[in-house]
């Protein structure tokens, strides 16, 4: 199997409806063909800028209409993120991802500040990332000229499902925010949530949107929906585990090169459950007591996992398909 951008919706759906365990032996194949699969890459998330967020995302705490009672935190200084990322770095973490609460980044000193930061992570030796909502090509260029390594931004779900959770921005808006994140050479990372009431198909859909783009994104996040009292989406049913593993095993599958990260949900995870995502091919987590604005497992507790599974944190600035073998040949 060579890596493929032309994979249609019925494939998808084929292996999405794979007995699941035959899934997970298939996905866990591509992965060892592909990785290291001993290797899972640390990340740590800081919010620089809390809440007050003009958007309805519907499952998003920080959005200024819903109430969820979070302390709304205007744009950190610089000094205190890189003493923040100076310990999660001593922790064990590569990559250090810096989100704030906007719908879009705009040309204020506000950027400027977070140009300085990316700039700062940078020279600590760490992969830096930003999530900061739509960009434009020329913001984009900014950060990479700030030693910018990968951005994030979610399509979240389907586009035929997306209205259902946003209505103000659309699905082409990130499409061009992610293609602005291309052309500035920065390293994509772009995945989605479950649990936000969409169907299968919808996820079918995402997985077929990701996984045709003309390049993989480098980094696939693959969140279970973290449901937050007072946001629309607070009484939907937690999202069970045999979804998520369907979810990563066929995202691992269809984009073998890519780091599938087990990103929100791993709090209300067990450790055996956390190595079946392993298994199915995530090689990425997030780590320290807090994502965003919602509690994560502590660095003691994953280092302990780390150690009972065998797993090692991954070093910084490995590219992605450093670790390709040859082609895959499936008879
Ligand atoms: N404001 C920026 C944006 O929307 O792109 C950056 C931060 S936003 C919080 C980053 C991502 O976090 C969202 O796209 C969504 O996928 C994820 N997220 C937010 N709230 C979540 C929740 N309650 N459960 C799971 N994932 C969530
Ligand atoms: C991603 O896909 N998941 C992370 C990161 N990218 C920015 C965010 C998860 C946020 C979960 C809710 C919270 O903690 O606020
Ligand atoms: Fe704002 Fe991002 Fe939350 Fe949407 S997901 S409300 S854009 S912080």
């Amino acid at each position: 199997m060579t890596i493929r951008n032309n994979w249609t919706i019925a494939e998808i759906e084929a292996l999405y409806n794979t007995p699941l365990l035959q899934l997970v032996l298939q996905a866990a194949n591509v992965h060892q063909h592909y990785n290291n699969t001993a290797e899972v890459q640390v990340c740590t998330l800081l919010s620089i800028k809390t809440g007050g967020c003009s958007e309805d995302c519907a499952y998003c705490p920080q959005a200024a209409r819903y109430n969820t009672g979070i302390d709304v935190q205007a744009l950190m200084k610089k000094e205190d993120v890189l003493a923040y990322a100076t310990k999660a770095k001593e922790a064990g973490s590569t990559r250090f991802c810096m989100g704030a609460a906007w719908r879009e980044v705009r040309d204020n000193r506000d950027f400027d500040r977070v140009l300085d930061m990316v700039k700062g992570v940078n020279e600590l030796g760490m992969e830096v990332c930003c999530t900061l909502g739509m960009l434009t090509e020329t913001q984009a260029q900014k950060l990479a000229d700030a030693g910018l390594y990968a951005y994030n931004h979610n399509l979240d779900t389907s586009s035929e499902h997306y209205n259902e959770i946003i209505t103000t921005r659309t699905y082409h808006d990130r499409l061009e925010t992610l293609q602005n994140v291309r052309k500035a050479g920065v390293s994509v990372c772009c995945g989605g949530i479950i649990g936000l009431g969409e169907k299968h198909a919808d996820r079918i859909k995402m997985l077929h949107t990701l996984a045709t783009m003309p390049t993989h994104p480098e980094s696939v996040p693959i969140n279970a929906l973290v449901p937050v009292a007072g946001t629309p989406l607070a009484e939907n049913t937690k999202v069970a585990i045999w979804d998520m593993v369907r979810m990563i095993a066929t995202a691992r599958i269809l984009m073998p090169q890519a780091m599938v990260r087990l990103s929100a949900g791993r709090n209300d995870m067990t450790v055996a459950e956390q190595a079946l995502c392993f298994l199915a091919g995530a090689n990425s987590i997030f780590a320290g007591e807090k994502l965003l604005t919602t509690a994560n497992p502590s660095f003691d507790a994953d280092n302990a996992m780390f150690e009972l599974l065998g797993l090692q944190p991954r070093a910084a600035f490995k590219r992605e398909n450093e670790a390709a073998n040859a082609p895959l040949v499936l008879a």
